[in-house]
């Protein structure tokens, strides 16, 4: 039985100075109980807690290690960036370098601006809409999570989901009568919307393939309507790509169903593990930020040169054909969980896209918030635990997404189905 007591003697002392002993809620397991574990090193498709547990990592910092813990190359050209100096506040061609790298990829990003996290490339791309159309109304979906800002903590997901708090105290409700919230893949619901009040909407934001509620694809005929309906009503269309930019394909969401949005928000994997964040688009919409434009956007550390050092050399090692063999893997994977849980008698719903994928203890569909709130969370809080035991390390919430790497193997996904089948062993003669 492993020991994690070096984590729990380092989450009383965190808890003294952050609240929750966390900088982020997700990492507290509040969803699945018990204490966080405190990692020391992450190595590929491995990461060590400081009581010298070793586990397979599929949360891989919540996305953004596409290649896994410290990736020789990343390593080697962060060091060297690093003895260059860290920051100089003024303009160097890494930014540039990247935004070239991005825009060859999400084509649909004729300009964009770097930021320092995901939450600053919607606020900041929420802001533009608002100011590029002269209209204050936003759109959002029920499970979505966009970051923190005031505007988008309404009927939120992730961390807000796991703790059922939806809209986060502090919001003004003037900021939450400004946000229309809808059900996900519901056309009928943000068809009447747009019938009433499209004309005072400034934009639809949404993730094309929700991950913040696990995993939910956006359907088509969902997808298609959004994008008519904007078009139509003279609002934006903006796809958070901030989890599923470089997970769901190598193209986004974008890529994979040819459904083009007006802005796009990115982060995590085009900052290799590093701070960062991206949102653009349409060039006659991007020229309205300042300077040339009037909409205003600003950060000390946007287009860091580490973080666009840890975006470049993470980007030059993905194509199409590593995403073909990740999807390979990621399918194994699911279809070995799907055989485990029938085998044991357990209700589950496996979901994945790409490099995304998520189990929901619930016989299903589960296409949108209200269907996840039916699984079983208190099974999932065992269950979670238990792979834990088994050495296999995935999201501590029912509402967050697993990923994969390039550096997982078939081995890894073999042991990875054995850990499930044996944790089913455990948790279902206990229950
Ligand atoms: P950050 O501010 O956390 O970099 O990005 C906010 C954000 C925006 N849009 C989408 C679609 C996102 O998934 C996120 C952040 N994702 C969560 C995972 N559910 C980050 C983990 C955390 O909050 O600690």
């Amino acid at each position: 039985m492993r020991s994690i007591k070096k984590s729990q003697a380092a989450f009383a002392r965190a808890s003294q100075l952050m609240p929750g002993g966390v900088n982020s809620p997700v990492r507290a397991f509040k969803n699945v109980g018990g204490d966080p574990l405190f990692i020391k090193k992450g190595k590929n498709q491995y990461i060590t807690d400081i009581d010298d547990n070793t586990y397979i990592d599929y949360v891989l910092s919540w996305g953004p290690l596409v290649l896994g813990h410290a990736d020789d190359y990343v390593i080697d050209q962060l060091k060297s960036a690093a003895e260059r100096g860290t920051s100089y506040g003024a303009p160097t061609e890494l930014e540039t370098q990247l935004a070239e790298d991005i825009q060859k990829i999400v084509p649909s990003m004729e300009m964009m601006r770097m930021v320092s996290s995901g939450t600053e490339a919607t606020m900041s791309a929420i802001r533009l809409a608002r100011g590029y159309t002269h209209r204050d109304k936003i759109v959002k979906f029920i499970g979505n999570y966009h970051g923190h800002s005031d505007s988008l903590l309404v009927d939120a997901g992730s961390g807000l989901a796991t703790f059922g708090i939806n809209t986060s105290p502090g919001v003004p409700d003037e900021f939450a009568l400004d946000t229309y919230t809808v059900p996900y893949n519901d056309i009928p619901a943000i068809e009447q919307l747009f019938a009433q009040h499209g004309k005072e909407i400034s934009c639809i934001i949404v993730e094309p393939v929700a991950g913040n509620m696990g995993v939910i694809p956006g359907t088509m005929d969902f997808l298609k309507t959004l994008r008519r309906l904007t078009t139509d009503n003279g609002a934006l269309l903006i796809f958070d790509e901030v989890m599923s930019g470089f997970r769901a394909g190598y193209h986004g969401v974008q890529g994979l169903t040819g459904i083009v949005p007006d802005l796009t928000t990115l982060g995590k994997v085009i900052g290799g593990g590093l701070p960062v964040g991206a949102f653009g688009g349409r060039r006659d919409i991007m020229e309205e930020i300042t300077p040339e434009g009037k909409i205003y956007h600003a950060g000390t550390l946007s287009g860091n040169p580490l973080a666009m050092t840890a975006g470049i050399s993470t980007i030059h090692q993905l194509n199409p054909d590593v995403y073909v063999a990740m999807d390979k893997k990621v399918t194994r994977l699911t279809a070995g969980i799907k055989a485990a849980a029938d085998k044991h008698g357990v209700p589950v719903t496996v979901h994945h896209v790409g490099t995304m994928w998520s189990y929901f203890f619930n016989p299903g569909p589960v296409n949108n918030f209200d269907d996840v709130n039916q699984s079983d969370v208190a099974f999932f809080a065992r269950f979670f635990k238990e792979l834990l035991n088994q050495g296999i390390y995935t999201a501590p919430s029912q509402y967050e997404t697993n990923f994969l790497s390039t550096k997982h193997t078939d081995a890894d996904i073999e042991r990875t189905i054995a850990a499930f089948d044996a944790a089913f062993d455990v948790v279902t003669a206990h229950d």
